[in-house]
């Protein structure tokens, strides 16, 4: 198959389902660093310092802290997110323009809205965790975009790239999504409150895996999980034993501001490839006393 018919067929089952598997994506070398780190930092997630945090309390807490990597999590049941994780180490910084999607994320969101990172994280969830169910074709979010409505071209707001660290399987706590619900006019029935559409049923702590028309998404170690945000999803509940390992990357149009806004820490700058800091930063920093030279 050459490329072309490979890239049409990928736009095809992007397009109607709103996601693709990934196999294989992650390189072995990269994967056991990525594990390494986890095994490394284990004690938090044993013992994470504040379980609960949102947004709204951020709060500087130093213990909270891993070098530039916040510990965080959204609420009771969704685990231990390791947030700023680019900062982590090198295995981190390789994936902001990892090979196996970057060129798809860059079609996808089109080119004329350059690239950003929303959010950067990695997960770790053992028994019980789960995500309630969000997102849907009937959310008025303005990055749940797909297509630009007058031409049909890609204008795809948010892609998660989801990277399991190891298999993930039946009862291991998988993403659960409504294949093609990125387009759907339909509010899903747990989506609705009070007869209005509203983002995530985070209100009533179920896991989304028990709700109408999720398919679990089964992935290998390395496989990564490419979807839109704008497709209702979330995840089921762990049920096994030992933990899930995931990290997250979203990719966004250079025009959104991310989610927790973390500054580059000034060692991370100096690091970055031009064209990893410029998807980390696409709007550099602009002051009287503070130019950057691209
Ligand atoms: O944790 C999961 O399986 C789902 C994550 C999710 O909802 C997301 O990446 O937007
Ligand atoms: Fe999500």
């Amino acid at each position: 198959m050459n490329v072309t018919e490979e890239a049409k067929q990928l736009d095809y089952l992007f397009d109607l389902q709103g996601y693709l598997v990934l196999k294989g994506a992650i390189a072995k070398d990269d994967l056991a660093e990525m594990n390494q780190w986890v095994d490394d930092h284990w004690a938090y997630v044993e013992n994470p310092p504040i379980l609960e945090h949102t947004q709204s309390t951020l709060q500087l807490n130093p213990e909270r802290w891993i070098g530039n990597v916040e510990i965080h999590s959204y609420g009771p049941d969704d685990g231990v997110n390791f947030q700023n994780i680019v900062e982590g180490g090198p295995v981190f910084e390789r994936l902001i323009d990892y090979p196996a999607w970057l060129p798809l994320a860059t079609r996808y969101i089109n080119p004329v809205n350059g690239l950003s990172i929303h959010e950067n994280l990695l997960n770790v969830r053992g028994p019980g965790g789960f995500l309630y169910i969000h997102c849907g074709g009937h959310t008025p979010l303005c990055y749940l975009t797909f297509r630009q409505h007058n031409t049909g071209a890609w204008m795809v707001g948010q892609i998660n790239v989801l990277m399991a660290l190891h298999d993930i399987g039946p009862g291991d706590g998988p993403t659960v999504l409504v294949p093609g619900s990125h387009k759907s006019t339909q509010i899903h029935p747990r989506l609705e409150l009070d007869g209005k559409g509203i983002v995530a049923a985070s209100h009533e702590r179920i896991a989304a895996g028990t709700a109408l028309g999720m398919q679990e998404i089964y992935l290998e170690a390395g496989d990564a999980l490419f979807f839109t945000d704008a497709i209702t999803h979330g995840s089921a509940e762990r049920t096994n034993p030992g933990h899930r390992r995931a990290v997250i990357y979203r990719y966004s149009p250079r025009y959104l501001r991310t989610r927790f806004n973390y500054q580059l820490s000034s060692a991370l700058a100096a690091r970055l490839t031009p064209e990893r800091r410029a998807i980390l930063e696409p709007i550099p920093p602009r002051s009287k006393i503070l130019i950057r030279s691209v």
